[in-house]
Formats: C-alpha cells, sequence, structure tokens
C-alpha cells in the first residue's frame, strides 16, 4: 500500500491529499481552515488586517501551527502515517519567509515544545507579504531601471517585474527595515519554508516557484546576479539553491516521526508553488489544455511548447514541474469577490449558482459590474473599485440574480481577454479551486470561452499535484499512469458552451475592455 501526501499551504488553509498508487485512490483529503481552526491569528482569510490597503502580510507561524493541527488531527481520527512513502507540497507563491538563521544550523526540534514556539525566535521578521500585497510599485520601478528595463526583466525572468514577486518584496524589506535585513540569514518562499521545516535542512527553491520572483534565470534555472544586484545587497548569500522540482530535499525529522507516527527516512520531495502543482494535479503537463483555477485568486495556465512573453506584462512564465514551462495569469478578485457578492444578498452557493442559471441570460441584459473589491493585479489597479452599469435595481444592489451573473462575467471576459497572448488556443478547459463545484459559474466561463469545460473530482489540484509529485519522484511511476488514475476528468460534469451565447460575449467583450480602459485612466 504505498501512499504519497500532498500538502498545499494556501492563503486560506493548509490541506493534506493522500493517494495509495496500488489502490488507485485518495485515502485522505483534510484541511486546517486559517479562519475556523486557528481564531487567535485574527485572519479569517489567512491575511492579517492592515491600515493601508496595499499592504498583505500573514502569520508564517500560523502556517506552521496549521502544520502540526493537521497532522493530529488526522492522526487522532485514527489515520496512519507510516504508510506514507513520499511527501510533496505545494505553496502559495511569491510569499517569503525571513529567518535569522539557516534550518540546516538548528539543532534537532524538541519533541516537548510546539513548533510554532520553536520557529518564533528564528524569525527575523514577524510577518511575511504574501501574493495580494501590491505596497511594492516604487520597488519594481527601481528593480527595472536597475537591470536596464522591464524588457530585459521580462526576457530574464519571463514576467516584468511585479508587485506582488518576492524580489521587489525583499527590496522593499531592505530599505524599510536595513537592520532586520541584515540579520536575515536566509530567505525562503512558503514551499521552501515548509519543505525546510519537515526535512530539517534548508530545502531548495524549484524552477516552478522561483520563476514567481522576479530573480530566476529562466534558461539556465539559477539565480540570475543581475536580478539579484538589482534587488538587494548581500542577496545571493541569503537564497537556498534552486533544484529541480523532482529533487529530494531530504527525509522527515524525527520531531515529526516521533509526535505523528511518520515512518524515519520519509522522503521529501521538492516543494513547488500552488499553480505549477495545480498543473500537475490537472493532469495538464502537456500543451493543448488551459487550466483555470478558481481559488482564493483566479489563476489561467497551461502548458507552454515554447516560453513566449505576455507583451502587456501581465502574464507570467513559471517552469513546468514536469519539465519546461507554464504560462499563468492572476486575478486577485476570485473566490473573495464572489463571497463578497453573495454575502450582500446572503445568498448561498446554489441560490448563487440558480441565479446564474435560471435568473438571468447570458450578457445579463446589459447589466455589467467592474468587480475590483480589492486592488487588483490583472488588469493593473491600484485603488479598490467597483462599478456598475445598467438597469436601475442592478446599479442600486437590489437585483441579487444579475449581481451573481454580472460578478461572474466580469471575471470570465477578464480571463479571456488576457489569456490572448497565449499561442496555443487549449483544445478544452479543465477548472479547479473552490468555485469550479459551482454550476452557474462553469458554464458562464465555458460560455465565455466558447469552449468545453471538464472538471475533476477532487477540488484542491494543488495538493493533489504534490502528492503526485512525490509519487513520481524516485519511484519509476509513469506521469501518464498516474493522470489515469487520479486526474480524470469527470465526464458527467463536462459543460458544453451555449452557442448563442458566444455572440454575446464576442460583443459584449471590447465594451467591457473599454470600461476597464476608462478606470484605469
Ligand atoms: P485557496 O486554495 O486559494 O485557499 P480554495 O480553492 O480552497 O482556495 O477556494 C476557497 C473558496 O472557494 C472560498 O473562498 C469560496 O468562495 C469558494 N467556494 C467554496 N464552495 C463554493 C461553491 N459551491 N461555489 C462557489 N464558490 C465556492
Ligand atoms: C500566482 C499568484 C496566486 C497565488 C495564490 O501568481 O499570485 O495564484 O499563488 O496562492
Amino acid at each position: 500500500m504505498p501512499q504519497f501526501l500532498g500538502i498545499d499551504a494556501s492563503t486560506q488553509s493548509i490541506s493534506g491529499i493522500v493517494i495509495d498508487t496500488d489502490a488507485g485512490s485518495i485515502v485522505l483529503d483534510e484541511s486546517i481552515n486559517f479562519g475556523s481552526d486557528l481564531p487567535q491569528y485574527n485572519a479569517p482569510t489567512g491575511v492579517l488586517d492592515n491600515p493601508d490597503p496595499l499592504v498583505k502580510h500573514s502569520n508564517p507561524l500560523m502556517w506552521v501551527e496549521a502544520l502540526e493541527q493537521l497532522f493530529g488531527r488526522c492522526r487522532s481520527n485514527g489515520f496512519d502515517w507510516s504508510a506514507i512513502r513520499g511527501i510533496g507540497g505545494s505553496g502559495q507563491q511569491h510569499g517569503t519567509v525571513y529567518l535569522n538563521t539557516s534550518l540546516a544550523d538548528t539543532a534537532a526540534w524538541s519533541p516537548s515544545v510546539s513548533l510554532a514556539d520553536q520557529v518564533r525566535p528564528m524569525l527575523s521578521r514577524a510577518t511575511s507579504p504574501i501574493w495580494m500585497d501590491s505596497s511594492t510599485s516604487a520597488e519594481c520601478d527601481e528593480i527595472a531601471a536597475a537591470a536596464g528595463g522591464n524588457d530585459i526583466v521580462v526576457q530574464t525572468t519571463g514576467s516584468i517585474a511585479i508587485e506582488r514577486f518576492s524580489g521587489p518584496q525583499i527590496r522593499r524589506f531592505w530599505k524599510t527595515a536595513p537592520a532586520a535585513y541584515e540579520m536575515t540569514a536566509r530567505i525562503h518562499l512558503v514551499s521552501s519554508f515548509m519543505a525546510s521545516l519537515l526535512s530539517g535542512v534548508d530545502a531548495p527553491i524549484d524552477p516552478g516557484d522561483g520563476a514567481g520572483m522576479n530573480l530566476l534565470n529562466l534558461t539556465s534555472s539559477e539565480w540570475d546576479s543581475a536580478m539579484l544586484e538589482a534587488t538587494a545587497p548581500g542577496l545571493a548569500d541569503r537564497l537556498p539553491p534552486v533544484r529541480s522540482s523532482s529533487a529530494q530535499v531530504g527525509e522527515m525529522k524525527p520531531y515529526f516521526c516521533d509526535k505523528y507516527g511518520f515512518n524515519s527516512g520519509t522522503p521529501v520531495i521538492a516543494w513547488s508553488g500552488d499553480n505549477p502543482n495545480s498543473l500537475v494535479g490537472m493532469g495538464a503537463v502537456s500543451p493543448g489544455v488551459a487550466v483555470i483555477s478558481l481559488g482564493t485568486s483566479d489563476t489561467f495556465f497551461a502548458a507552454m511548447g515554447r516560453p513566449t512573453t505576455d507583451p502587456n506584462g501581465y502574464g507570467h512564465v513559471f517552469g513546468n514541474p514536469a519539465g519546461g514551462f507554464m504560462s499563468l495569469i492572476c486575478f486577485k478578485n476570485g473566490s473573495l469577490t464572489r463571497d463578497e457578492v453573495r454575502n450582500r444578498f446572503s445568498l448561498s452557493w446554489d441560490n448563487f449558482s440558480d441565479a446564474i442559471l435560471t435568473g438571468t441570460a447570458p450578457g445579463n441584459n446589459g447589466n455589467l459590474m467592474l468587480p475590483y473589491f480589492e486592488s487588483e493585479i490583472t488588469p493593473r489597479i491600484l485603488n479598490p473599485s467597483v462599478r456598475l452599469f445598467g438597469e436601475p435595481a442592478f446599479m442600486e444592489w437590489q437585483d441579487a440574480n444579475a449581481a451573481a451573473r454580472a460578478v461572474v462575467e466580469a471575471q470570465a471576459l477578464t480571463m479571456r481577454l488576457h489569456s490572448e497572448w497565449i499561442d496555443e488556443r487549449p483544445r478544452h478547459i479543465l477548472v479547479t479551486g473552490g468555485a469550479s463545484r459551482n454550476p452557474g459559474i462553469r458554464q458562464v466561463i465555458a460560455d465565455v470561452f466558447g469552449a468545453e469545460l471538464q472538471c475533476l473530482n477532487v477540488a484542491n489540484s494543488a495538493a493533489l499535484g504534490a502528492a503526485l509529485r512525490a509519487a513520481h519522484a524516485g519511484n519509476d511511476i509513469e506521469w501518464e499512469a498516474l493522470f489515469d488514475v487520479f486526474a480524470a476528468p469527470d465526464r458527467d460534469i463536462a459543460v458544453r458552451p451555449n452557442p448563442d451565447a458566444a455572440a454575446v460575449y464576442d460583443g459584449m467583450t471590447p465594451i467591457f475592455r473599454d470600461k476597464v480602459a476608462a478606470l484605469q485612466e
């Protein structure tokens, strides 16, 4: 019964999925939610309050404690961790953790003290900036200028210098807290930090997550010395090495074996970002299918035959954990924005879906929303702005059905507009993430893209991808064999586009684009 664990350290929760490769089944799917399970951290959606709406940080100790809760809860429920033969992981991308020591220099964790208490004195920065942060516009300009312009930055790293990426965040820390920066011995991504905790070594960063830093040279897969220099002094000494996504980084630390029953010697595989992991979890590692992930952020991504870049500067190129590259576009106003509209009208998710499917029609009778409840990454909108256009009841927030459709149509049209730069047109689109369970949301996406949508039974494709990577690494199990069993789309919930809707959305796309452009002026 070889079992493999995939852990997903995401914005709102930490989840674990265990696959059994002999039985061909998922034997564990458990989640610790920061809001409900760790209320003492005062971060109901995983993010700390800050008076500046552009600043979004999390408490890394909350992630550490959630990891322990996950292991502890499953064990109390009777789950036997000793059958695990490999552990892979996934982290929300771009977030950084600052330590005053390398984790490789620490003595063994003491079994009698909680891990969070042992990690606390190692932090040289109490909080971690995460992907939702957009406070580093000045640093992006400085980095781009020092590197010779954004054309060079994008050619080298696959993305222009961009606010949420780790490099600009590190530069801001160096500028605003130089003494604490000086004391920082290691800067980890969320992914490499979690892998380091488990293995007790300074875990490397893989090219999937490393490409989200504005520091990695995509061609050489090494840190780029010019980008490091443009970012902050002494950065090369503070970063862990870059290694392949399939590298074994170490073995599970005795602390976890003694406390939770893992076997000593259990391999820990390099962790990666949540989007690269999802690419694997959706079985989409070859070009031809695109994935839309509807999590806290909405993302659109696909494996790339060759690395092309977005002329408008919004899209990114990341490493594909199965080899080669992937495209990615990220939209910040994703699930929390849909939550916001749903909560305003006290709708259940079923009501929200019905509002779209039976309460309204494609095009929404001309009702259109610009739904930037938070500042937005794609398109770039630094100040939260919500605008409604159309019928009076809709504009006065009196029409729940139209509001539900409007937010989802705006999100889908934005994805369509901003994925046009990708060369390869997908044959079909796979959807994942919490909101992919929603039939109304699925239909709007199929209609706006005019493409068939397919779904997997597993909503958390990032955790699944991490488990599949652990099974693949060093175990002679081919990707295709794993995908056939664990990533086969559920034919019963395939969604076909409505042919009449395509013409409506073709007409609506330029209107929507003009309204967004006017907002950006
Ligand atoms: P992340 O991995 O980024 O933390 P998830 O993929 O777990 O996020 O998605 C969480 C979100 O899923 C919640 O914020 C909620 O808005 C959304 N969600 C959960 N169930 C549904 C549903 N039935 N319909 C639409 N959205 C849903
Ligand atoms: C991707 C991005 C988000 C986070 C969310 O660039 O910023 O999708 O990875 O976890």
